[in-house]
């Protein structure tokens, strides 16, 4: 059982090779195909980046592929940075500097108003099938300081109210029974044999 992961996110391929572990696949991501060209995120929702990703490369290589589109929804932002996570502080700029405009934008914002959500949206395409559409979300506060040395993205601020930690204080194996995609693929798990048997 192969699956094609359409990202180049270091942080987003490590998480699926662990999730997918127990679920019996052999996960190759965009990484390991360097040759095949970036997909641009012209969509205005998760939902729209993800088929784009999806699609595009299920039909340019003839298979099946999942592709996650994901991002950092602040409720005091107006659900900002959303679908524009990866690039909040501008294209091909750091997680850190991410994090630093973030907290720049919250600086008046008191914690009881720092409430946030992870999004993940997930779509699974094969050509000449109408793709299979889930998605997961994870709420949480955005601390003022980030802490921690796991996960990527947006995982030092993150903060889980019930443990008190950010995401990135935890292990990826605690983070991957919480997190918005590890939600999204459960959703995945309940339809996927059916979609697959279509
Ligand atoms: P691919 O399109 O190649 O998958 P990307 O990083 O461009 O990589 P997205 O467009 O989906 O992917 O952007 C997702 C961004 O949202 C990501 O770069 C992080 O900044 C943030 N994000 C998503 N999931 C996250 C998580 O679990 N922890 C921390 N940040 C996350
Ligand atoms: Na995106």
């Amino acid at each position: 059982n192969h699956l094609l992961i359409a990202t180049r996110n270091e942080g987003k391929a490590k998480e699926f090779v662990e999730l997918f572990k127990s679920r019996g696949y052999e996960i190759k991501t965009l990484l390991d195909y360097p040759e095949i060209a970036d997909i641009e995120e012209t969509g205005k929702t998760f939902e729209e980046n993800a088929r784009l990703k999806a699609e595009g490369i299920a039909k340019e290589l003839n298979c099946l592929v999942l592709a996650d589109d994901s991002g950092l929804k602040v409720d005091a932002l107006g659900g900002q940075p959303g679908v524009y996570s990866a690039r909040f502080a501008g294209e091909r700029k750091s997680d850190a500097a991410n994090n630093a405009k973030l907290l720049h934008e919250l600086t008046d914002v008191p914690m009881g108003d720092r409430t946030a959500q992870f999004h993940c949206t997930l779509v699974l395409a094969e050509p000449g099938k109408e793709s299979l559409v889930v998605s997961g979300e994870l709420p949480g506060m955005i601390g003022r300081i980030p802490r921690g040395n796991n996960g990527f993205g947006y995982d030092p601020l993150f903060i889980i109210p019930e443990t008190d930690k950010t995401l990135a204080e935890m292990t990826s194996e605690e983070k991957n029974k919480i997190s918005h995609r590890a939600k999204a693929l459960q959703e995945l798990d309940k339809k996927i044999d059916a979609w697959l048997g279509e």
